[in-house]
């Protein structure tokens, strides 16, 4: 099958740029994981949502076009509350959008980076247009809307203050949960390390990609920045890798050759929800 388009056809209206404070945004959010959330309830409350969980405002032209990928396996239940509460507030913060859900195959160890790599080239593959990308835990729902999911100058760190940290950054060099770069910036820094097995260690990765190149990191204002996680045990695969605090000290010698230039993997399918693409990958396993 063909993978769905949202791009406006020939008969289209010529639309204004979309506004760099978007007027519908409601601030502070009230955000929870009791009740439970089928995800027909939440289909239903995204009628707009096209099909892959693709997204365009109807009444303005966005200056981006973001890809939202999420790594992912066994988090059924965290992706229905996420797609719950995220589908309105990016659609409140008029963006032009699609959700691509990274799925690793299999049972072997976990690999979030080089799930992310992934994400960012077969979201490429499906629009060519997209040209910047937010890693996403499945897990982090931001508590105020004017937390905007889109690219600027420098990469971005959105989930700064979150309640499983007491709302603070846990260390000036943090760079876990949300993040964002545009196109240009990712491929600078050879994307993400597809080297880190298990849990932790590729954030700090990242982040160092990223004072290597000479880039900066933007964060929102840390009344803004604020987020839920939804609460969880580690989960089974994805225990903390040992090698991580070695491995992040020699990101300057491995970034050239291990990032989105080296990736290895095989997409077993690819399936377009309501509200959401679904990539379930074969990324292989540690050597
Ligand atoms: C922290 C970071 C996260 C990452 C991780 C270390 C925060 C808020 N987040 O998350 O960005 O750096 O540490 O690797 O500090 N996942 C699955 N299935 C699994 C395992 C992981 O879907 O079996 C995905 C899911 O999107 C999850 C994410 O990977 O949210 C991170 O894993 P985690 O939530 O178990 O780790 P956590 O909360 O310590
Ligand atoms: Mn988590």
């Amino acid at each position: 099958p063909e993978a769905p388009s949202v791009r406006p056809g020939p008969t289209a209206p010529i639309l204004p740029p979309c506004p760099d404070s978007p007027p519908g945004l409601v601030g502070r959010l009230l955000i929870e994981f009791t009740s439970p959330m089928p995800l027909e309830r939440v289909q239903r409350e995204n009628p707009g949502v096209l099909l892959g969980g693709r997204y365009t405002p109807p009444d303005c032209a966005p200056a981006q076009t973001v890809a939202v990928i999420i790594p992912f396996r066994h988090r059924e239940h965290h992706l229905r509350y996420w797609l719950h509460y995220m589908h309105p507030i990016l659609r409140r913060q008029r963006l032009r959008y699609g959700i691509y859900v990274i799925n690793q195959h299999g049972e072997d160890t976990f690999n979030r980076a080089k799930l992310l790599n992934v994400g960012f080239l077969e979201a490429l593959k499906e629009d060519a247009t997209y040209d910047c990308f937010i890693f996403s835990d499945v897990d982090l729902v931001p508590m105020d809307d004017r937390n905007l999911y889109r690219c600027g100058d420098q990469p971005r760190h959105f989930a700064i203050a979150i309640d499983k940290f007491g709302f603070r950054l846990p260390y000036a060099g943090y760079f876990g949960g949300v993040s964002g770069l545009s196109k240009a910036q990712f491929l600078r820094i050879n994307g993400f390390p597809n080297e880190y097995w298990g849990w932790g260690g590729e954030d700090d990765d990242i982040f160092n990609r990223i004072s290597l190149t000479g880039m900066k990191i933007s964060r929102p204002d840390i009344r803004i920045g604020r987020y839920r996680m939804i609460k969880h045990d580690r989960d089974k695969h994805n225990e903390p890798n040992p090698q991580r605090f070695t491995k992040i000290k020699n990101t300057k010698l491995t970034m050239k050759r291990d990032g989105i230039g080296s990736v290895r993997y095989q997409v077993l399918e690819v399936s377009w929800q309501p509200l959401f693409t679904n990539i379930t990958v074969d990324i292989g396993r540690p050597p």
